[in-house]
């Protein structure tokens, strides 16, 4: 979380653009310099986020060619800020309705939006920002927004990755159908490299079809995913202030994608019915001097940081609010009863939030990391993070 006062030395992002504009933009700012960005890395992230099954006919347009402005020198941070461009494969069809500065009336008649669908930001962001025809609503509440978020993920990912920090998300359930979720580390494997997010490739049929039958009633679906993030030490995050415990900026940052209702680390709400002999991880020291748990109810936090544990984050979309068959709504235009407005959809975009979850997952812990020990450059990072596990190692061995 950047707090104004604080935001110099903080890891922070900020994006641009529409859904059907000319692109979006991303600007992230402190990375520390010397952190490898190899092209093919960020290309690949954003591949996986337009996978999976039940995406509307937009993710076979669309490329996610991205171009790094600036920051990125020669494979590697510079240090300065990392602006990143993704351009939207449309815009020339779009432009007479979305043109910042001019529009034919008549092409922004035809792509009006006047009737808000249930469950999206239309009717609250129209009413908020005073836009009758609901138009640029959609446009920035847009899942197409999580294009820019995967870019600034990925680049946290990388930072993170070269501290031995490692995020991997799998599909737990899609409308109803619940699929195994890994365990073992060829499972996370499995389901990392899973289109579907599935460790088996029966369940990713099951969940095909599951999606296949809703589309053939014009219906949508939402589901649930699990994010895990391993190689973390003990004390990332803080107990000391509520907006430094790691939770609440997990829980905040998973729950700001869009569709995502429901938050749970670690047991969560199973915890609640438990009593505390069953609900807490007994604590041992392993043969290496480490503080380890035998059970990880807790997810891997405690009190607001990491105990050294696997972090376990699971979320839960709702269905996609474009339907088919659209809900009872009102015209914002006349105030007459409608229905709800229609138009190209997904039918289920899970498999590529749970993308958007590892990204955002990432950006959490970079920030964190980047706050706990700061540094201007990749070596200096490094440096103090393994001196401080060292220190957080050596506490175990103490009295051995
Ligand atoms: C979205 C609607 C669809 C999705 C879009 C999110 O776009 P369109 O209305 O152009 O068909 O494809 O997602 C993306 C473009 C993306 O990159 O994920 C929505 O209303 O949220």
């Amino acid at each position: 979380m950047v707090r104004k006062e604080d935001a110099m030395g903080t890891l922070r992002f900020l994006t641009s653009g529409e859904s059907h504009g000319r692109g979006l933009v991303t600007v992230v700012e402190g990375l520390p310099a010397g952190l490898p960005v190899p092209a093919e890395r960020l290309k690949r992230e954003l591949e996986r986020r337009r996978q999976g099954y039940g995406r509307g006919g937009r993710m076979k347009i669309e490329k996610d060619q991205l171009t790094i402005w600036g920051g990125v020198w020669n494979g590697k941070t510079t240090g300065a800020p990392c602006g990143i461009t993704i351009e939207n494969s449309e815009w020339e069809a779009w432009r007479s309705s979305m043109d910042p500065q001019s529009c034919d009336p008549e092409a922004v008649k035809e792509k009006s939006i006047y009737c808000p669908r249930p469950g999206h930001a239309d009717l609250p962001g129209g009413l908020k920002y005073g836009h009758e025809n609901m138009r640029p609503v959609l446009e920035r509440a847009s899942a197409r927004i999580t294009a820019s978020w995967a870019a600034a993920g990925a680049l946290a990912k990388l930072l993170i990755e070269s501290l031995g920090i490692q995020v991997r998300s799998a599909v737990t359930n899609i409308g109803g159908v619940s699929v195994k979720a890994p365990s073992t580390e060829e499972e996370w494997e499995a389901a990392s490299n899973s289109s579907m997010g599935c460790v088996l490739q029966s369940d990713e049929e099951r969940l095909k079809e599951r999606i296949e039958e809703a589309m053939k009633v014009g219906d949508s679906l939402g589901g649930t995913f699990v994010v895990s993030v391993k190689g973390l030490p003990p004390g990332i995050g803080s107990y000391v202030e509520w907006d430094r415990r790691l939770d609440g900026k997990i829980a905040g940052a998973l729950m700001a994608i869009p569709g995502i209702k429901g938050v749970e680390i670690g047991e969560g709400f199973r915890l609640a019915n438990a009593p505390g002999s069953q609900a807490h991880d007994g604590i041992f020291i392993d043969e290496k001097g480490m503080f380890k748990r035998r059970t990880n109810h807790a997810g891997g936090i405690e009190g607001g940081m990491t105990n050294g544990e696997e972090v376990v984050v699971r979320a839960a979309m709702k269905p996609i609010p474009t339907l088919t068959k659209p809900l009872p709504s009102v015209r914002m235009d006349t105030m007459k009863a409608s229905f709800a407005h229609r138009e190209r959809s997904d039918v289920c975009a899970v498999p590529s939030a749970r993308i958007v979850a590892e990204a955002m997952l990432s950006w959490v812990i970079a920030e964190a990391v980047m706050e706990q020990f700061g540094g201007d450059t990749l070596e200096e990072v490094k440096e103090r993070f393994s001196s401080y596990v060292n220190r957080v190692r050596r506490r175990g061995n103490e009295k051995a």
